[in-house]
């Protein structure tokens, strides 16, 4: 931990004498930083040794591409830079897909990937590969430090960046470039206030939501990185208007609220989607409604096509980008939910004529959804029903119900890609922002795990859990290690279902049940392996034992333990991610025809 008084971490102010690593470090500390996520490498340890004087934290993990996470999870808790360092080449290529998923999931991450030498680059030496291609799509900006001199003003600028574009910065370093004298100023943090956006939007949108029969509000990520949570849930009761999460994003509407109906998307709530079909106008706010987020679900085609869209997002590249809209405010998601309230207070607004109805509405679709969940205790299709009646162990969705009942207080919940994590959708429910953490849109596996660890270093006071399955897990389990190291104590659920299920459901209803790959057969106990690598790990296979294991593994968090709780369950799986992009196969050459669809 920091133990650093406020004082000593001042940036040093004026133009000073100063190696290009001090530059490096004191712009960090200019910028805030406090932890840093990575494996040493000797290709930036001349700043590296300055760190602890600094008053940084350097947080040494089991992979670099869980360092990408925990600084994307550290962001996401914090709204503050999450910052990842590793070596030139092979660390730096392991962070490929951690900035990838930051990307998606609007994180300001800052990933410092020191380079080959300047005076050996392109002649093929050690750990060299061309740094900045690599993560040309996957970053918001990248910075090449092309000369010593200029290290402090780059370094800044990809800090301005990553926060101002929301998503992640590079920072390419030659690494002879830590070293020698130069002289600089450290650039102080720049703070843009992004503003509510055009007066003739914010004007229009007005008129519409003021003569809107039945709006709805979607929340999306940017309530959350904009800070928007109460500004939304102002405007939601002026306007008496449903609010719909969007996918992925629990966290964007408090929901104990009565206006709350759930999230949109694969695996949501039935009772936001069909309330978002009566919409006549929808106010999408810090939403890019992204297409999958907006898929059919359940057998809801529920988008209503003839509303009128009012999308706010504080990137303009969003706006109109995946569905039609009336109205496109580029603004600050807060700022302008506020200038909307400024502009309905005095208006009259159609939809409260029939408030009273749509606030029936809405109860009465939330009471049926929540009983539907509450009869919904296992899959009902002919694979689910098959190969659980055999099973002693637990139905998923029963067990998701109990981890819901027993989440504490102010926990922070991640979530992986797999078929259990998805369906874990539709039971979380929460109450503040920035409290899940889910694999976004670049879906990869193995995301969640180390996303919390770095939640956790960023809150370390919140209960930080993980929805991990099995599969996931295998690729993940890594950084119990620095868990246990580095004292970050966190909670690990591990679904196992021994098999990668989400893929093999698409085995059972596409391919006739040819399972290829999909089977985690001769996997180790996963509570044994915690425990081994100095965790604490409890193997579950009753419902009644859930809801007491996971109060006391967070209670656990509190005295620095983490802990692993591997879930028996069986091999039922949930609906399929992908059923909008797979097609029942074709088959024309002989040699194959025993696979071709029969049905
Ligand atoms: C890195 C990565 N590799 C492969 C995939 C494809 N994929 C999506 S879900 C999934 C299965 C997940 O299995 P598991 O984590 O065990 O969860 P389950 O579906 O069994 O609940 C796979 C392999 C992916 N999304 N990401
Ligand atoms: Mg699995």
């Amino acid at each position: 931990m920091n133990t650093m008084s406020e004082a000593k971490r001042l940036a040093v102010v004026g133009t000073q004498k100063m190696t290009p690593s001090e530059a490096f470090v004191e712009t960090l500390v200019a910028q805030g930083v406090t932890d840093v996520f990575g494996i040493v490498g000797s290709a930036y340890m001349d700043a590296l040794d300055l760190f602890p004087l600094a008053g940084i934290r350097f947080i040494s993990v089991a992979h670099e591409q869980g360092a990408g996470h925990m600084a994307d999870g550290y962001a996401r808790a914090s709204g503050r830079h999450g910052v990842c360092i590793a070596q030139n080449g092979p660390g730096v290529t392991n962070f490929v897909t951690s900035t990838a998923a930051a990307y998606w999931a609007h994180s300001p991450v800052v990933v410092v990937t020191p380079e080959t030498g300047s005076m050996t680059l392109g002649l093929g030496g050690f750990q060299e590969t061309e740094q900045l291609p690599i993560f040309s799509k996957i970053t918001k900006y990248q910075a090449h430090v092309n000369n010593k001199a200029r290290m402090a003003e780059l370094t800044a600028r990809a800090f301005d960046r990553a926060l101002l574009e929301l998503g992640p910065a590079q920072l390419n370093i030659p690494r002879d470039f830590f070293y020698g004298d130069i002289e600089c100023e450290i650039p102080r943090p720049l703070v843009i206030e992004r503003g509510a956006g055009g007066e003739q939007a914010l004007d229009a949108a007005a008129e519409l939501l003021a003569s809107a029969q039945f709006p709805v509000i979607v929340s999306g990520g940017g309530v959350i990185a904009g800070d928007a949570s109460a500004a939304a849930v102002r405007l939601a009761e002026l306007l008496q208007a449903p609010v719909c999460n969007s996918y992925l994003h629990n966290d964007s509407f408090p929901a104990s609220h009565p206006l709350w109906c759930g999230a949109l998307g694969y695996q949501g709530s039935k009772a936001a989607m069909k309330l978002i079909a009566k919409a006549d106008v929808v106010l999408a706010l810090g939403t890019r409604l992204g297409p999958f987020g907006t898929l059919p679900q359940h057998g809801l085609d529920y988008w209503p096509k003839n509303a009128k869209i009012v999308q706010i997002d504080a990137d303009p590249r969003m706006l109109g980008l995946v569905k039609p809209i009336s109205v496109g405010i580029c603004g600050d998601a807060r700022a302008a939910a506020e200038a909307l309230l400024a502009r309905l207070s005095g208006k009259t607004l159609r939809g409260h004529a029939n408030k009273g109805a749509r606030l029936e509405t809405i109860k009465a679709e939330k009471a049926q959804w929540e009983a539907e969940l509450e009869g919904w205790t296992h899959e009902k299709d002919t694979w689910s029903l098959e190969i659980s009646r055999s099973s002693a162990y637990m139905h998923p969705r029963q067990m998701l119900r109990e981890l819901e009942r027993a989440l504490p207080e102010g926990a922070m919940v991640s979530t992986d890609i797999g078929n259990i994590c998805s369906v874990s959708n539709s039971y979380l429910r929460l109450e503040r922002p920035r409290s899940m953490f889910a694999a976004m849109s670049f879906g990869n596996c193995g995301y969640a795990f180390p996303t919390i660890v770095g939640a956790k270093v960023a809150a370390p006071e919140r209960p930080a859990i993980a929805y991990v399955g099995d599969g996931a897990w295998g690729m993940s389990f890594g950084e119990l290690a620095t868990c246990v190291r580095e004292e970050i104590p966190v909670t690990a659920v591990v679904f196992n279902n021994g098999q990668w299920g989400a893929e093999k459901k698409n085995h059972v209803d596409f391919y006739d049940r040819r399972f290829i790959g999909v089977n985690l057969d001769k996997q180790p106990s996963w509570a044994a392996v915690a425990k081994a690598m100095g965790a604490e790990g409890h193997r579950i296979d009753k419902l009644s034992d859930v809801g007491p294991a996971l109060h006391a593994a967070t209670a656990a968090q509190r005295e620095g333990r983490t802990t692993v709780l591997e879930m028996m369950v069986t091999r039922e799986l949930g609906d399929p991610f992908r059923r909008d992009a797979l097609a029942l196969p074709t088959r024309h050459l002989d040699k194959y025809k025993a696979t071709a669809a029969t049905r």
